[in-house]
């Protein structure tokens, strides 16, 4: 079986089934097709697979390369797509790439979509082939869940977790460029899964078993999270100690070794407010881990901090949040991406109303928030800048705050100048630029 599949890899004959044409599956998907692969991407979004049947990137934001490999390889008719997972029969590999979310109440792995891609690779389980789960999964998963979900297919698939490391912005890039883990369930699925990166991925392949493979990308998102939520911390300290954290850590990071990272209005997108999670649910019962979860619960505290700046902002100007105007300036969790998922944004401006604020929002590459920058702060009392959108880095503020009601804006990521003709501005983990107000005292007793 395996020699077959080896000379299929080799040769590039070998008929690749993707499933799941999202962030992780389309780029993927493309840079297979190019590398000469036949390409079968499935997905159960109907308009989804039209887009890509035409040619086109489903895909928003800034992604360069993408459409233009996407169109390029669909019509060279190496990459197709179907909603059909019949296509699964006549595969030698299956990529499966589903989000992996966690409940927001228990934390706990939602494995609902990897759930279904596996049902329905088992029930058109093809003869033999290489089966690589892409989607980050909490340790354990791999032994726990997938290979049984396809032992009715019996041994005739090899295992592999190969997780991925994308990022918005850089799909292709980081899918050519970073280094990959490659953890099989049986030497030889490392083997011949190692083989099959290395058509497309020009970094290093490290082989591990399933376990290791599993654990190194949770892990290194929890490192992430720890080393945002200790830059937050950081800035609520300077903010109370009244000095500049944005300083701070430019002299900190001068130290070899140091590495303080930005703070900023929370911690949003699809990978580093869950993998923590997927970690720890991995664990036995018997050890109760204090770091991570308080690192989650930091950054997660950081969307009502700037809730608590505006109030400080409008406390200023004798105005309160009951009948201001604010303008909340990116919606996306990350700079120059249309990205939303899990976006801090969200809970400010959910707080915001709760507290009977008029809010506007505004975002260059979010669908429905586009639109004049002027006009979104047209009247407004307070801004409020979440992301460091190029728009925003780049505006001249001294003139679009004039379009304000009283020009007060509130600086989540060091975007502004310390001062800005015309206005104040407060900014996030800069303690010499407000006086911090607890808004719990402020909070109406029904919310
Ligand atoms: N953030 C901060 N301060 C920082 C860095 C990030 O507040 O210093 C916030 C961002 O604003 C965002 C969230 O954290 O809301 C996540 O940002 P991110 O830069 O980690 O972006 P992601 O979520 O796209 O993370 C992905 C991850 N990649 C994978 O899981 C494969 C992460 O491991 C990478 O480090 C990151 O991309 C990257 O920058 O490459």
């Amino acid at each position: 079986m395996t020699q077959e599949l080896t000379h299929a890899v080799q040769n590039r004959t070998a008929r690749v089934v993707v499933i799941g044409m999202g962030y992780v599956g389309l780029p993927v998907s493309a840079l297979i097709a190019e590398a000469g692969f036949t390409v079968a991407g499935l997905d159960i979004r109907e308009d989804r697979v039209s887009m890509i049947a035409e040619g086109i990137s489903p895909i928003g934001g800034t992604e360069p390369g993408l459409a233009e490999l996407v169109a390029r390889v669909v019509a060279s008719g190496r990459l197709r797509a179907s909603t059909d997972y019949a296509i699964c029969r006549d595969a030698d590999i299956v990529l499966i790439a589903v989000d992996t979310p966690v409940d927001d109440n228990d934390h706990q792995p939602g494995y609902e979509a990897l759930r279904a891609a596996l049902t329905g690779l088992a029930e058109h389980a093809p003869s033999r082939a290489l089966v690589i789960v892409e989607s980050t999964l909490a340790p354990g998963t791999m032994r726990n869940v997938v290979e049984p979900a396809l032992r009715r297919a019996g041994n005739r698939l090899l295992l592999v977790h190969c997780p991925e490391r994308l990022t918005p912005g850089r799909l292709l890039r980081n899918i050519r460029e970073m280094p990959r883990v490659v953890g099989g369930m049986s030497l030889v699925a490392t083997e011949l899964a190692i083989a099959f990166y290395r058509d497309f991925v020009r970094a290093p392949l490290e082989p591990a078993d399933d376990l290791t493979a599993e654990t190194v990308k949770t892990a290194e998102n929890a490192y992430r999270d720890v080393q945002i939520a200790f830059a937050n911390e950081l800035a609520l300290i300077c903010e109370d100690l009244g000095t500049d954290v944005w300083r701070v850590r430019e002299l900190v990071n001068q130290v070899p070794g140091r590495q303080v990272h930005l703070p900023g209005a929370g911690v949003g997108g699809h990978c580093i407010p869950k993998d923590p999670w997927l970690l720890l649910s991995g664990i036995t019962k018997r050890l109760q881990p204090r770091l991570i979860p308080a690192a989650r619960a930091i950054n997660d505290a950081m969307p009502a901090h700037v809730v608590d700046l505006v109030i400080a902002a409008l406390s200023g100007a004798d105005l309160s949040i009951t009948d201001a105007r604010v303008a909340v300036l990116g919606y996306a969790y990350r700079e120059n991406s249309d990205d939303t998922r899990n976006t801090p944004s969200a809970p400010v401006v959910g707080q915001l109303k709760a507290l009977g604020a008029d809010v506007r929002v505004h975002d260059p590459y979010v669908a429905g928030y586009e639109g004049d920058l002027t006009s979104a702060l047209k009247e407004a009392n307070c801004a409020v800048l979440m992301v460091a959108h190029e728009e925003y880095t780049r505006a001249q503020w001294p003139a679009l705050v004039s379009a304000m009601s009283t020009p007060m804006l509130v600086d989540c990521r060091d975007i502004l100048p310390e001062t800005v003709a015309g206005a104040r501005v407060i900014r996030l983990g800069d303690g010499r630029s407000f006086r911090p107000v607890d808004a719990v005292d402020q909070l109406p007793s029904d919310v």
